[in-house]
This record gives structure tokens, sequence and C-alpha cells, in this order.
């Protein structure tokens, strides 16, 4: 069963608008993830995701691989 969730993620390491986008690709290859948003200015994404599927861990993971990293979470 579905069961969605957003959480707001505080990044640190985006400096432009390409590392914003590099962060959504990666976590769009992710199963579950819905919707990626997202202001690298204040160094916040947003992720819509089923938490069936995807964990809060997962995606810091993949923020981590991407190169950034994940200073807080919540909503
Ligand atoms: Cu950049």
């Amino acid at each position: 069963m579905e069961k969605n969730k957003a959480v707001a993620f505080s990044i640190s390491g985006m400096h432009c608008n390409s590392c914003l986008m590099l962060i959504k690709m990666g976590l769009q290859e992710l199963e579950g993830v819905k919707e990626v948003s997202g202001n690298w200015e204040k160094g916040k994404v947003q992720v819509a995701f089923d938490e069936s599927k995807a964990s809060i861990k997962d995606i810091m993971k993949k923020i981590e691989q991407e190169g950034y990293k994940v200073v807080e979470y919540g909503k």
C-alpha cells in the first residue's frame, strides 16, 4: 500500500542550479520517489515519496552519492 510522505532536506554544497538538477535527477531514479523540487540558493530540496518503497535513509544516501551533504531534514 502506498504511504506518501513529503520531507524537506537542508543540503550543503549546492552552489548553482546544476547542483540542484543533479540531485533532482539522482533522486528521481530512486524507486518510490514521486516529486523533487528545491531551491539551491536556500540549500533546500523537498522530496515527495512513497514510504513503502523509499526511506529517508535511501534519499540521504543518494544525495551523498551525488556529492552533497544533508545537514538536516524535517517538514
Ligand atoms: Cu553547481
